[in-house]
């Protein structure tokens, strides 16, 4: 653990240099928000909120178990790239600040979206939208491996998708057909009801089917595609339902059930 001036404030020589420059640099220096050390008066007074120690944010996002490029040519490794260190670290940033000094900030990921509907009203859209995103994309990256690597579904899979869909073929058909009719930006999901059940279904924006309360299709999501653009536009442009049918080659079957 580092303090706020050894970790942002100017070296001895450079402090040096920065004094050489007259109190014009100084005064720089103070209005940039940089604490000097030896100026300690100034500093509390022109850095009110200056952190004494290092904050530890409860969510963070998980690294990938391939390449980014491992999923080519299916799913471009700059698509992978943006998607998650931009758009998903998004969800990451966005969900820690909702959540900052709450008990939310303790609760599992799981939870969070499970309950969002119970989130405060000034941070329940920040909850749902960023809880959401943050498990959805957590998830979706382990839902895929490379061509080749995804195995097949287990036998107590195939059955139960056999039972409810009547065959793979028309479970990856109407699993499609939810995820061509989501309009602009969503999900498709394989869903396991409290039944026991399997039904498809699919969500607007981030919400998925943790969230009790606020979504038609409510049970245990088995496996999910992103249709946001941003999942695809960069290799697929306007063409949504190639990157459905060639999304098949890259789902790990092995992470599913
Ligand atoms: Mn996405």
């Amino acid at each position: 653990m580092t303090s706020h001036d050894d970790r942002r404030g100017p070296g001895r020589t450079d402090r040096r240099e920065f004094l050489a420059g007259g109190l014009g640099a100084v005064a720089a220096i103070a209005a940039a928000g940089i604490a000097l050390p030896g100026t300690r008066s100034n500093a509390s007074a022109s850095v009110p909120h200056a952190p004494t120690q290092e904050k530890t944010m409860p969510f963070t996002l998980p690294e990938l178990t391939y390449a980014e490029n491992a999923l080519e040519p299916v799913i471009d490794a700059r698509t992978m790239n943006i998607h998650r260190t931009k758009h998903h670290q998004a969800y990451v940033d966005n969900l820690n600040k909702a959540v900052d000094g709450t008990p939310w900030a303790s609760m599992s990921i799981e939870d969070i979206c499970r309950k969002a509907k119970d989130a405060p009203d000034a941070v329940k859209a920040a909850v749902r939208n960023n809880g959401g995103g943050h498990w959805n994309h957590s998830m979706f990256w382990k839902w895929m491996a490379p061509k080749g690597q995804g195995g097949a579904p287990s036998a107590e899979l195939a059955a139960a998708i056999d039972k409810s869909f009547g065959s793979m073929d028309n479970f990856k058909a109407q699993f499609a057909d939810a995820a061509m009719k989501r309009f602009g930006s969503g999900w498709a999901w394989l869903v396991r009801k409290a039944d026991g059940t399997l039904v498809i279904s699919s969500t607007p924006n981030q919400d998925n089917p943790l969230m009790e309360g606020l979504v038609d299709v409510v049970g245990t999501p088995l496996f999910g595609v992103d249709v946001w653009e941003h999942a695809y536009y960069l290799n697929y442009q306007n063409r949504r339902a190639d990157y459905l049918k060639a999304f098949w080659e890259v789902v790990n079957w092995k992470s599913i059930g």
